[in-house]
């Protein structure tokens, strides 16, 4: 067979929404796609425990600190099976690591930013959970197999995430009003972050169109980004906050809200480098790494240790 008409077979078991699985033939750019999107998908989960393990000491209840410490726990959770899904394109963990831990690799800007106030964690499950599972649920529909059936879980995981950023914050709206004050200053930092994480505007997003094309994207990010505006609006108004954004208002004509401009100048410096916590990110990750080296070459032994004792059994 050509590669012509490979890649056509290819695309037409893509269009009857067959999955495509590891051992199918796939074309080089799409396997570079997809390594290319679910290690920034991996790396994202990995740093993103970074900012809200700075509260699991601090937080101010029990109750709260469990409900934490599972959060950061299931993040973990879905590095590791995306790290799994990725290696199904025929990349090595190791590799993946490297360019995470050396600065090479990409992972969601919204990682960089601090987290001044307790309010910050009902803001990251509300906000940066809510646009997650926007941007994940039609993952689930993926068509490359191992990533879409990964992405189920995590979607399961993540509304849990949502709610209980969103009761977070309820209980603050209802509460004192330095907590109402805590919960709006809050809300006025992660609303802009939360939005430039759908990524560029379409006309700026050189990926979309052929992921749209191999059904790994869905939808593109501004279809994402104005869904996720539209639940937003309402939810807002449950916790008597008000959206750091004048030009927010009903369209009637779109059926949608209309918002005001993304700075993506911030954007792209964040993506860079240059956030307020990007190198703080990198140094922590790389300080788990290397204290995690014991535990590696203890998990590598005992699993050579095993393989030997099975292959002296079967002998
Ligand atoms: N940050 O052409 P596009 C989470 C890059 S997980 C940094 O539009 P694409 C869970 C992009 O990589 C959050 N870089 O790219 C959690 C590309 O660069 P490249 C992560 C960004 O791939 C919650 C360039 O810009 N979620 O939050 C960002 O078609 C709470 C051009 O962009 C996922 O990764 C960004 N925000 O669309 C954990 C979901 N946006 O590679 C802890 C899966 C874009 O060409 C606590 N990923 N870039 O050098 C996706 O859906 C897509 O990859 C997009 C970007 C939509 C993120």
């Amino acid at each position: 067979m050509t590669t012509a008409s490979l890649e056509a077979k290819f695309q037409e078991k893509v269009d009857q929404e067959v999955k495509i699985e590891p051992r199918d033939w796939m074309p080089d750019a799409y396997r570079k796609t997809l390594v290319r999107q679910i290690s920034q998908h991996a790396h994202s989960e990995i740093i993103g425990m970074l900012p809200e393990g700075n509260w699991i000491t601090r937080a101010p209840s029990l109750r709260r600190k469990l409900g934490l410490l599972a959060k950061v726990q299931d993040e973990a959770g879905h590095g590791l099976y995306l790290y799994s899904a990725c290696e199904t394109l025929g990349v090595e963990r190791e590799d993946l690591f490297e360019q995470l831990n050396e600065g090479t690799a990409k992972y969601s800007s919204i990682f960089n930013y601090p987290t001044l106030t307790w309010a910050d964690i009902g803001s990251i499950g509300w906000l940066v959970d809510g646009a997650a599972i926007m941007n994940q649920v039609p993952l689930c529909r993926c068509s490359y197999g191992p990533y879409a059936r990964a992405m189920v879980r995590v979607c399961k995981e993540e509304s849990f995430h949502q709610r209980q950023g969103f009761e977070i914050l309820l209980t603050l709206s209802k509460g004192t009003d330095e907590q109402k004050a805590m919960l709006q200053e809050s809300v006025n930092r992660w609303w802009w972050p939360s939005l430039m994480m759908f990524g560029p505007n379409d006309a700026e997003s050189p990926n979309s169109a052929k992921s749209m094309k191999w059904k790994i994207k869905r939808f593109t990010n501004d279809d994402l980004r104005q869904k996720f505006v539209d639940v937003c609006y309402e939810q807002a108004k449950l916790l008597n906050v008000t959206l750091p954004d004048p030009d927010l208002k009903w369209n009637e004509e779109r059926g949608h809200f209309d918002f005001g401009p993304i700075d993506w100048s911030e954007f792209w410096d964040v993506v860079k480098g240059n956030g307020p916590c990007n190198s703080q990110r990198l140094a922590a990750r790389n300080k788990a790494h290397a204290e995690g080296e014991w535990v590696r070459e203890a998990a590598i032994a005992f699993a050579e240790k095993n393989k030997q004792r099975n292959i002296a059994k079967a002998s």
